[in-house]
């Protein structure tokens, strides 16, 4: 089975819960739409157990992304925003580990990958932006998309139409923001995108949906 959930943030027990309840195993994939780190109280133990597991796979957000970028351009940077309002811990925890599991860590967060296409799904952690482009294919548009975009665009993307016949699932965004619940949100104008970010970080929920039979589990 194949399963899509995004915005772990630190949430590391609660991720454990989830893999329980689902009966997560071996021969199944788990598909995770970044910001696994920041906001929650176990940001490194999380991304380091992803690491580990061959059938997990991290597409970036733009929490990792900032993390890449602080720890690339040193202190005193702009990134000294990220610091101090949301990657204290994050930093903290990285800054305990030996130098092997740094490397490791970031030699895994650099081989990630923007977006995913699997299947008729189209896996990103704040969606693409459709500008002009509409007659070109699915796959040149994805691959002109801007870096910034795929990682922080909110309404200019889930408030329009996206691919006719294909389905963007995203996070990001979180689900209350989308329709007032901390539930996945499935567009119902367009039929074309699904948002999966439940809010774990602000009180709400780590929601993950199946692929196969597009079940939803919630811890
Ligand atoms: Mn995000």
């Amino acid at each position: 089975m194949q399963y899509v959930l995004s915005d772990l943030h630190g949430k590391y027990e609660g991720f454990m819960t989830l893999l329980d309840k689902i009966g997560f195993g071996d021969s199944d994939k788990m598909y995770i739409l970044g910001d696994v780190i920041d906001r929650g109280e176990k940001p490194i133990d999380l991304l380091e157990y992803i690491t580990k597991q061959s059938n997990m796979e991290l597409i970036l957000g733009n929490h990792e992304e900032m993390f890449l970028s602080y720890l690339s351009r040193g202190k005193n940077s702009t990134m000294d925003l990220w610091v101090d309002n949301l990657g204290g811990t994050t930093l903290q925890q990285y800054e305990r580990l030996s130098q092997e599991r740094r490397n490791n860590v970031l030699d895994y967060l650099q081989s990630t990958d923007l977006y995913k296409m699997v299947g008729n799904f189209i896996l990103v952690h704040a969606g693409i932006n459709i500008s002009d482009s509409k007659d070109s294919t699915v796959e040149k548009i994805m691959e002109s998309q801007k870096k910034d975009d795929l990682l922080w665009i909110r309404s200019d993307f889930y408030r329009r139409s996206a691919f006719a016949g294909r389905t963007v699932i995203f996070g990001h965004t979180p689900t209350s923001v989308l329709h007032d619940k901390n539930y996945i949100w499935f567009d119902e104008k367009y039929g074309d995108k699904i948002g999966v970010d439940c809010g774990a970080a602000y009180g709400g929920k780590i929601g993950c949906l199946r692929l196969d039979d597009m079940r939803e589990f919630y811890v």
